[in-house]
Parts: C-alpha cells; structure tokens; sequence
C-alpha cells in the first residue's frame, strides 16, 4: 500500500507547526493539501520524475513524505509545458503526495554549456541538445507553477567556495533581487509556496543580512542556499549557527544538497527542518551502502564470501535478507539489482535516520540521541 490516506478534509492552505523543541532541534509539520511532511524531513532527490530505481510507492513506504524534482532536467527533457499539458507532475510521476522542486539555477551553473549570467537572469545551452534557453526569476516560477510543485525555490545564484567576498555579496544581493521578482511572479496561492533562499557563502555578516533581508520579506519557508559547496563541515555547521537563529522560528527552514548521515544530525541540532541529497541514491548505484555501523563498499573484495546481511534488525528487505556476498555479486556485475538493493536500502536508511531524529526530539533525548548514533558510527562495521 501506498502509505498514510490523505487527511480528511485535507488541509486548503499550506501551514507549519512545531510540534516539539529540544535545544535548539525542532520537531514539526509542514501541511498542505497534498499531504504533511513530518519535520526533520529527508526528501529523496527525484531529478527526472523519478528516484532513480526505485518505485513510488516504496519510496512512499520507506516513509518519504515529499519528493524532490527539478526545474531544470523537467524544462529541457520532456518539457514543462508538455508535463503541463499531460496532468501536471504530481500525476506524470504516479506520486501523489507532496513534491518540492529546485527552481534551477544551481543545476545550470553545474550541468549547462554556455551560461552567460545577468540581472534579468541566466542564459544557458541545454546538456543534452545544445539548445539555448533564458532561464529568468519569472520563467523558474513559471515552470515550476506548470509542473505543480506544492513547493518552489526562488531563482538564486550559489557560489562555490572558495571565494572572494566581493563575488559571494554579489551574487547574495542578485538572489535578494530575484527573491523579490519571484515572490512577485508567484503571487497568492494558498495550497503552495515560494521559499527564499539565504546565501552570503562563508561570510557570516552576508549570511546575516541575506536572512534578514529574506525574513522581512515573509515568506512561506527559508532555504539555506551555498552550503556544502566545498567548504569544510565545521564552517556550514558555523553558518547554520548564524543563520538559524535569525530566521522566523514559526516557517519551515531547508538546508539544500545536504548531506551525510553526520551533516543531517548536525544540521538538525542547529535547527534545520528539510534536507535533501542524491547521496543515498547515487551512492547506491556506485556500490556504496550506508548502514547503523557507518559506510560499506561493496565493491571490495573482503565481502566475497560473507553470508551476512547490510543489517538483520532492519525492517528494509534489501537490509535484511540479501547477504553481503551477493550483493557484492550483484555490484561486480554491474547488474540492475545491485542499484535498486542498495538505493533501497540507503533510504530506507537515512528515512529510519530522520523518524529516530524525530522521536527523539519529542522524547526530549535528542543530545543522548545524537551521542548514541554518533558512537554507533565510530564503532564501525560490526
Ligand atoms: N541553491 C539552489 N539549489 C541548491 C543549492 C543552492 O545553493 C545547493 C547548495 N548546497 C544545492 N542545491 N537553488
């Protein structure tokens, strides 16, 4: 079965309530119509309407509340409009709950040829076909509101670090501006929303004046953007300590591409609701598998002959009854299988990961929580 029923009479505005608060971790739920999205949330990363190797539905019953997809693959193969006129996203994917996509930019600057960056927005060729588009704040929201996101970023520009100062303000204050033009493109629509997205890089007084700058602007939800972007982990968990605290305690806060198993805890300890990462799934296609007892490579050859599974106690058939001899088989010979165990058992993973975060933090043990797991990890593999 697919998981929970939608709630009845199903919620007409999008909403967040915190629910507990230990420390400064929150426990909480974003509602809206399609769904509620039980905070600390993992999203799996959806990229092309799909996660890949994996079914819906196990993702919905892995405990997944809400996909990820992206503005930028969807607009270039098979089309905003074309997805649009087939029923939107949410039915095109055969998932029905909640689905939050990135508005665009950052995938341009990693993946398109050619771009060429300005104040009305960002000029691109296509990765796949050469083809030239303008990616501007209006047309991200455009084609995110043609997909029928329940959630939406803002056009923002991430810089890579290192960087001068002079470039990440730069960019901090163009992504201030696009807020502005994206908070305006999107309007009034009660079931969604538009999140903002703080940037400022390493520079803790950017960090402040991008949150307070975006905070002033009331919007539904706050992204923190330019994260994990190449900058070692204590700096990020440095920026979220500045940052954090300076947005609204009451609106739902996402730390974008983040993370590991470590930064998720981490993050959450400063306060950060949403997370998303393809590191559970395209680990899981390159042999990687993350467990309770930290990462296992499948790939080396000391699991040849090792009967035992990734995990006895795990609820998760791919944890539980394939023995680590096949599965290090499976990744040897390149089979199909080998991605869809280990991509299924990475989420089931990092989905157990974010419920013990969340019951810890209603039990109010989250600080023994996070030793506990944190220990388990340093233990290593049994
Ligand atoms: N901006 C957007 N998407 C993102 C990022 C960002 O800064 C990051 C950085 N970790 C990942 N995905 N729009």
């Amino acid at each position: 079965g697919l998981g929970q029923p939608l709630p009845d009479p199903r919620p007409t505005d999008f909403s967040f309530k915190l629910i507990a608060t230990d420390g400064k971790a929150r426990r909480g739920e974003v509602s809206m119509p399609r769904g509620t999205i039980r905070t600390p949330a993992f999203m799996p990363v959806g990229t092309a309407a799909t996660v890949k190797f994996m079914y819906p539905g196990q993702v919905r019953d892995l405990g997944a509340d809400v996909i990820l997809g992206n503005t930028y693959h969807l607009m270039l193969r098979p089309g905003a409009e074309r997805i649009a006129n087939l029923g939107g996203l949410h039915k095109f994917a055969n998932w029905p709950y909640p689905i939050l996509t990135d508005s665009g930019g950052f995938q341009v600057m990693s993946l398109a040829k050619l771009r060429k960056m300005s104040e009305q927005g960002v000029e691109f060729k296509s990765h796949i076909d050469g083809a030239k588009y303008m990616m501007s704040p209006e047309r991200s929201i455009e084609i995110q509101c043609l997909l029928g996101s329940d959630i939406q970023m803002q056009l923002d520009e991430c810089t890579r670090l290192p960087a001068s100062e002079e470039d990440i303000e730069k960019a901090m204050q163009l992504s201030l501006r696009w807020a502005e033009r994206c908070k305006t493109q999107f309007g009034d629509r009660p079931g969604q929303a538009m999140f903002g997205i703080v940037q400022g890089g390493d520079i803790p007084r950017l960090r402040e004046e991008s949150a307070l700058a975006l905070k002033a602007m009331d919007l539904k939800g706050y992204s923190i953007g330019g994260l994990a972007v190449g900058e070692p982990q204590d700096v990020m968990l440095d920026m979220l300590g500045i940052t954090c605290p300076l947005l609204p305690e009451n609106k739902p806060r996402y730390l974008m591409g983040v993370g590991t198993p470590d930064d998720l805890i981490e993050a959450v300890s400063q306060g950060v609701d949403m997370f998303d990462c393809v590191m559970p799934t395209r680990a899981g296609r390159h042999g990687l598998a993350y467990t309770r007892f930290g990462k296992v490579n499948l790939k080396n050859a000391r699991h040849k002959d090792d009967h035992r599974p990734l995990d006895p106690e795990s609820n998760c058939p791919a944890s539980r009854d394939y023995s680590r001899a096949y599965l290090y088989h499976l990744t040897k010979s390149n089979e199909a299988l080998a991605s869809m165990l280990l991509t299924w058992n990475n989420l089931a993973y990092y989905q157990t990961l974010m419920q013990n975060m969340r019951d810890a933090i209603e039990a109010g043990h989250f600080v023994d929580h996070k030793a506990a797991v944190k220990e388990a990890w340093a233990k290593g593999d049994m």
